[in-house]
């Protein structure tokens, strides 16, 4: 008798009344039973109080709360958490301030190619130097597309988009000796960045002053000794005369500005669709609905929470302050005020289940070969890893998948996600019902992994590829060059942020980027929910495997001179907090 929980009607000798218990029985060891009073099948006391709520159409639902001080106290930062955050982003935008005439010096470095700025200790607090000092070579923007904030956009190229004409010649000084541009395609060693999603998005007005955005064409070839290098960039959909193409040969300052058009696309694509919403975003519809339908005793429940903790409230932070309509975006960032929220649905309408799961998103953009690639190396080890994790921990509280199909409150919690929270989208990629308990362990999996390893790549990164505001501008003033032999020095400074946004750049990405003062890291179970000897077992080995990726990672970045942490286990935070 293989159950995992039923409702079990009792009547009450002497009185009309029918209680409906859901009942559990945990199918480790054999007697342990626990039965809860309920109050028939729409059993969850969370749900009254906890609603879905369309923050904005086209975009997942988030939790029904104005400010985070409409959250159940239970899922609030603690006093030492909240004193931490607000009071980070103020001191540093206060210790800036006096500084900012040296990113005025910072940026006169830009047309001196004086070696250093003497830098107040403050600053060297604030700006990565490796960054500084090799952020224009082309080696750097190519690693940067694999080991940098946003490691999900660049694709193999078979064959030119039509749009993109690059000719062999064009690119011929930038190939290996006896090769050339049909021959790489064919040999599978050139890659594309296509921004194609910003095109036509508005830009924002501020200060009074239109901001600028392109959507610009890059494309990459992974170069027998240099490694990855951009070979080519056209910074607009639609190839003429005005949209030349940009290359490493032509003057070093137009080929510098073009890069930085392509690093200023990144900076959006990176904030608002792979760090903002696949991870953010995805990871509230699995608070929200954990929430709603799953009681406190339930093992998934027991499973998510701490990879939960914190989620729902700096999200709430997030929409109050950050993009709200008079918020940090709309302040400084050029897609701020309506572009984000364009982005973001544009993102939303193609965004797949699939493409959440590491394994088939690098098969899908044909990134398996590419030499170095960090980020993608160590999330299959940590997919395994918490795949493996869950799974265990799926069979031992499920022994058939019958039992999973039966279980109510699992069927209503997946109803909740698919229906509710992943609301208008038809293709995502989700089944239609929990058939399997495969499917469980994976939804459960990509859950796991986009709030704890997925949002470790994206977000921590930021200080260091982001705080040196040129690499990674957050805004353009003017629009992009049309001439490549009219770019001046001056022109790159008029269409860089200004010290202001410059300023609220490094702080912001301080403030989120630098390591959390209470962080807990992944597979630290600190609450102690389960207490069944066969599920300690599973964290355990949990535990054991990140120890040895820990262990494999380190070894790996031995004598690097450019290293790769940010997936490093004991880094990575068991939830998204902040
Ligand atoms: C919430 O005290 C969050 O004003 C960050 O949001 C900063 C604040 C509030 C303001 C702090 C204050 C966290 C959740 C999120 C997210 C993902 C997107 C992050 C985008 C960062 C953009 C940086 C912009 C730099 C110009």
């Amino acid at each position: 008798d293989n159950w995992f929980c039923r409702y079990v009607t009792v009547e009450l000798p002497g009185e009309d009344t029918v209680l409906t218990f859901p009942c559990y029985r945990w199918l480790i060891g054999d007697t342990k039973v626990e039965i809860r009073e309920g109050t028939g099948t729409a059993m969850s006391a969370r749900q009254p109080t906890l609603q879905w709520v369309t923050w904005a159409p086209g975009i997942p639902k988030c939790i029904d709360a104005k400010t985070e001080a409409d959250l159940p106290q239970d899922v609030r930062f603690d006093n030492e958490k909240r004193s931490d955050f607000e009071h980070s982003f103020r001191c540093c935008l206060a210790d800036l301030r006096p500084v900012s005439c040296l990113i005025s010096t910072a940026h006169v470095q830009l047309s001196t190619e004086a070696s250093r700025v003497n830098y107040s200790p403050c600053m060297c607090v604030f700006v990565s130097e490796y960054c500084m000092e090799h952020w224009k070579e082309d080696w750097f923007f190519g690693y940067q597309c694999m080991n940098g904030s946003n490691p999900r956009m660049i694709k193999r190229c078979k064959k030119l988009p039509e749009n993109f004409p690059v000719t062999p010649n064009m690119v011929q000084s930038s190939m290996a000796p006896r090769t050339d541009l049909d021959k790489e395609l064919k040999a599978g060693n050139i890659y594309l960045l296509d921004y194609v999603i910003m095109d036509g998005v508005p830009a924002n007005t501020i200060k009074g002053k239109l901001q600028h955005i392109a959507a610009p064409l890059c494309l990459l070839y992974q170069h027998p000794d240099e490694g990855l290098i951009p070979i080519a960039i056209q910074l607009g959909q639609i190839p003429s005369l005005d949209t030349p193409i940009f290359l490493p040969k032509d003057p070093p300052l137009a080929w510098l500005l073009a890069k930085m058009w392509v690093r200023h696309s990144e900076f959006q694509v990176f904030q608002v669709l792979s760090h903002l919403l696949r991870t953010h975003l995805v990871v509230e519809v699995f608070c929200v609905a954990t929430l709603r339908q799953l009681p406190a005793v339930h093992p998934i429940y027991k499973l998510l929470a701490p990879h939960l903790r914190y989620t729902l409230e700096i999200n709430c932070r997030g929409r109050t302050q950050l993009i709200s309509a008079n918020g940090i975006f709309k302040r400084v960032v050029s897609t701020g005020g309506d572009g984000l929220l364009i982005l973001a649905q544009r993102e939303y309408k193609v965004l797949t289940y699939r493409s959440l799961q590491p394994h088939n998103d690098f098969t899908d953009r044909g990134v398996s070969q590419l030499p170095k690639y960090f980020y993608r190396e160590h999330s299959l080890m940590l997919w395994e890893a918490i795949h493996g994790f869950v799974s265990g921990m799926v069979n031992l509280y499920y022994p058939s998948d019958r039992d999973m199909q039966e279980d109510l409150e699992i069927q209503a919690w997946f109803r909740d996600i698919s229906e509710e929270g992943f609301t208008e989208l038809p293709n995502f990629g989700l089944p239609s019902k929990l058939n399997t308990r495969e499917e469980l362990s994976t939804l459960l999996s990509v859950a796991i992994f986009s709030s704890t390893s997925q949002h470790a790549a994206t977000n921590n990164g930021q200080f260091d590829w982001c705080a040196w505001v040129p690499n990674t501008p957050c805004t353009m003033r003017r629009p992009p060059p049309t001439d490549k032999d009219a770019v001046t020095m001056e022109m790159i400074m008029a269409t860089l942020p200004d010290i202001s946004q410059s300023c609220i750049q490094m702080a912001i990405t301080w403030h989120l980027g630098r390591a959390q003062p209470d962080a807990i890291p992944l597979g630290t179970y600190t609450e102690e929910h389960f207490t069944e000897g066969k599920a300690q077992e599973q964290i355990d080995k949990f535990r054991r495997e990140l120890k040895k990726i820990e262990d494999h990672i380190l070894k790996q970045n031995e004598g690097l001179e450019l290293q790769y942490l940010f997936l490093l286990p004991s880094r990575i935070e068991n939830s998204i907090t902040i």
